[in-house]
């Protein structure tokens, strides 16, 4: 079977083949390989394995038929299996901005590349087609300052940053260039660096698309005046943060939500506005923290507000109402002091159009949140009833609560303490029974109030912000991705298992573009290739959404609305470990407290099944919302309007889970829709600390992400690849010169046998052109020259060859 060839393949130089293999390595051909035939000799630069280090450079000082001994640079010698230790090319790792100049390409390379321009304050470095970003911890000026803004955009710097993915992007809108709509996923675990990024992006984005700089071309050293869009654009970062970021063991500023923002363009390039999705928001933050960690930021600003006398009169004398109060839900001394600036959120929130009375609106609910907090209950009868304590921190706690909801204290009670039981349909008498509710009972409801306050009112605000941003026309976008990074916790629940599927998914993304499909279109063209390991997330996937997997036990639990015990239910997920024995894991623990691991691509979690379907299950009850939506409280009742909780009959129960993978399907087929650009955010030691850089912590980002694999793909491959339509779309008016053409007349064999790479690179362009159109008109015919054209930089070379 014939296939046509898709695409325009530019072939980088061959590189020497890498000994980088997947976890474990493979010991045996690991050093056969990576010698190419050499043998080791005394005096050879070179890499050893090492437990703590990774790969540690070293000196051959003596070579025996079993092994080398290997001189370190402290001086002492460690003897080592040949299998233990790899060549160390003799280059300036810091000069080296592009993975795939290294020679070869392996951990050991990778690494130390990476380490040795962090050293040098270079965070920046390209792994083929990828940026990969390492979190520096201080600010590195002038890293995103508005010349080197401007020097990206006029491509008089081309060092790796993430600029260059963002006037990549951009310039492909602007060009209307393979999808044109496009995408950059931001990614990396938990504080490496995601958000500051994206933030970095946007701003990248409004000046390059500012309207003035785009007509007029105004003098660089002259500030631009932000369009209104644009600063709206801007403000709603700290909004978001305010309301959607806390303090976790990982990251003092954790995003506890996923954002994907769509840049709308006009064709010009434009910026005409923009749209915010948001991701499963962590609203059990609210009620309940890991020790250490914190709530929302907002509340902190709110709790620590003191002496800010610019605050609005009417903002004033609400927050007089949590003066000198302790509230349980906002642990003192938790949250940190950069988080803490109400101002600067009340400022964002105006500039984007927030009234004075919607943010007192704002405020009055998460004020109520905080007394809610406060209440506590004690026991009447034991499993049977309870009543509201008064023996607590702030017995005003239901007082205030009602009065700032805009409902009547003992219909507050009222909701939270009895539980109505409505008879079957079939009863035509229809009573209605109330029930009290146990004190257990009465607190989780107390909880689930203010959890669907809090989201409520965030999903409100992104609405607002939505609304204040979207543009009302515009022909493309540039989507970024922020979605919260991968969590390991000592206690991980349903809200890590969301996180960590997120993650799988982006992973699976990214494997699918980089890793397979490459390799599938080279073999399906029939081109030469020597196919490269890599570890494919996707029976992992398969195991977290497929059929009979843990989302499906999970959910039906939900659907059958059956009471299951911790334990039973953790029977069931290790029952099914036992067909998933390569991802899902009983833990050794399991009888004390039933949970079950899940490998994946980034590590181990052990997830704990208590509370899992109570979560994943997010009941409101109906008395709460009934309560809501009859306050007299305008924005309350605006809120909660066209809620409907998902026990209304006639409506099929969504679980948590159902829900979250249906909004990221749906982030996938957007993704695909795009042209996909990556920003790998490595963090480079778990305790965020400055110029720390831990090379077994970083090696094993760099080898869960897949980095090392697709710098070897994009080394071995075709870095540039071009369907044959937008070739011709883009160089074929070029074509219309055919006495110039006559000089470099087809020579067939010269076409299909490959060329040279040392020819000038005008006849090897001129070849390549006629090749296309001789393709285009002859379609079943494969294209597999290879010029010495390497990347995008090499195609724009080429462009200029022939002009
Ligand atoms: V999470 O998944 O939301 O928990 P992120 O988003 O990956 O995480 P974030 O961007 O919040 O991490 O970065 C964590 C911290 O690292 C920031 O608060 C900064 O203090 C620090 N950081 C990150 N990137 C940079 C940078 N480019 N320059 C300086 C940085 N500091
Ligand atoms: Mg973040």
């Amino acid at each position: 079977m014939v296939i046509s060839p898709k695409r325009l393949h530019t072939k980088i130089k061959r590189g020497t083949e890498s000994p980088y293999s997947v976890r474990p390595p493979r010991k045996k051909s690991y050093s056969r390989k990576h010698n190419n035939g050499l043998a080791f000799q005394p005096g050879m630069p070179v890499f050893i394995r090492d437990e703590k280090e990774v790969w540690i450079e070293g000196v051959v000082a003596v070579v025996t038929s079993k092994c080398l001994n290997i001189r370190l640079s402290s001086g002492k010698v460690r003897m080592c299996a040949v299998s233990d230790v790899l060549i160390r090319p003799q280059v300036d790792f810091t000069q080296v901005n592009n993975l795939t100049h290294l020679s070869p390409i392996n951990a050991a390379t990778v690494l130390t590349c990476l380490h040795k321009r962090y050293e040098q304050d270079i965070l920046y470095t390209t792994a083929g087609t990828t940026v990969v970003a390492i979190n520096p911890f201080k600010e590195v000026p002038p890293l995103y300052s508005r010349q080197t803004v401007y020097a990206y955009h006029d491509k008089l710097k081309t060092d790796p940053h993430i600029f260059v993915i963002a006037e990549e992007a951009h310039t492909r809108l602007v060009r209307q260039l393979g999808k044109v709509n496009q995408s950059i996923i931001v990614s990396g675990e938990s504080g490496a660096g995601k958000t500051v990024s994206a933030k970095h992006l946007v701003r990248y984005m409004t000046i390059v698309s500012n309207p003035e700089f785009i007509h007029t071309q105004t003098d660089l050293n002259q500030s631009l005046t932000a369009t209104t869009i644009e600063s709206r654009i801007l403000d709603s970062n700290p909004i978001l943060e305010a309301f959607g970021n806390a303090a976790t063991h990982r990251n003092s500023n954790s995003s506890r939500f996923g954002k994907y923002i769509h840049l709308q363009f006009e064709r010009t390039g434009e910026l005409q506005g923009a749209s915010i999705r948001t991701y499963l928001l962590e609203k059990t933050r609210v009620v309940h923290q890991c020790d250490g960690e914190s709530n929302f930021h907002i509340f902190y600003q709110m709790c620590n507000l003191t002496g800010q006398s610019t605050i609005q009169s009417g903002l004033q004398t609400l927050f007089g109402r949590i003066e000198d109060v302790d509230f349980k839900i906002v642990p003192a001394g938790q949250d940190v002091e950069e988080n803490r600036d109400l101002q600067h959120t009340l400022e964002a929130m105006a500039d984007i159009g927030l009234s004075s009375s919607k943010q007192r609106d704002v405020f009055q609910i998460l004020i109520a949140i905080l007394y809610l907090g406060n209440v506590e209950f004690s026991v009447v009868q034991e499993d049977i009833s309870c009543a509201i304590s008064d023996d607590v921190v702030s017995p005003e706690g239901l007082l205030e609560t009602s009065n700032l909801l805009g409902v009547m204290p003992k219909h507050l009670e009222e909701a939270i303490l009895h539980r109505k039981i409505e008879p079957g349909r079939a009863n035509s008498r229809r009573t209605i029974f109330v029930k009290p509710v146990t004190a257990i009972e009465a607190r989780s409801r107390k909880d689930c109030l203010a959890m669907l306050l809090y989201s409520r009112l965030f999903h409100w605000l992104v609405d607002f912000i939505n609304i204040q941003i979207q543009a009302d026309h515009f022909d493309n976008t540039i989507g970024l991705l922020d979605i919260y990074g991968f969590e390991l916790f000592e206690d991980n629940s349903l809200e890590q298992l969301c996180i960590n599927y997120a993650n799988e998914k982006l992973q699976q993304h990214y494997v699918k573009h980089f890793l397979k499909d490459l390799q599938k279109e080279y073999e399906d063209e029939h081109i030469s290739w020597v196919n490269i390991r890599f570890t494919d997330n996707e029976p992992c996937l398969a195991m977290l959404e497929g059929t009979g997997s843990v989302f499906g036990l999970l959910n039906e639990e939900v659907y059958l609305n059956r009471k299951c015990s911790n334990h039973i239910l953790g029977e069931r997920l290790v029952e099914l470990s036992k067909k998933c024995k390569t991802h899902l894991k009983r833990p050794k623990i399991f009888a004390s407290q039933p949970s079950f691991i899940v490998v994946h691509y980034a590590g181990d979690v052990c997830y704990s099944v208590n509370r899992l379907v109570t979560k994943n299950r997010d009941n409101v009850p109906v008395e709460l919302l009934g309560l809501l939506q009859s306050s007299t409280n305008p924005f309350i009742v605006e809120l909660f309007s066209d809620y409907q909780t998902e026990d209304a009959p006639g409506r099929k129960k969504k679980t948590v889970l159902s829900k979250f993978k249906g909004s990221l399907d749906c982030l996938m087929s957007c993704l695909n829709a795009s042209d996909s650009h990556y920003i790998r955010c490595i963090k480079p030691n778990s305790s965020s600390e400055i110029g720390l850089f831990d090379r077994q912590y970083t090696m094993q980002q760099l080898q869960a992400c897949g980095i090392i694999e697709s710098v070897e793909i994009c080394k071995r491959g075709y870095a540039a690849r071009m369907p044959y339509d937008e070739f011709l779309h883009r160089y074929g008016i070029l074509m219309n010169d055919s006495e110039r053409m006559k000089e470099f007349p087809i020579v067939e064999e010269e076409v299909d046998s490959g060329m040279d790479e040392e020819e000038p690179l005008e006849t090897i362009c001129r070849l390549k052109m006629q090749e296309v159109v001789k393709n285009i008109s002859t379609p079943k015919k494969k294209l597999r020259r290879r010029t010495g054209l390497s990347s995008i930089e090499h195609e724009m070379k080429f462009c200029a060859a022939i002009m």
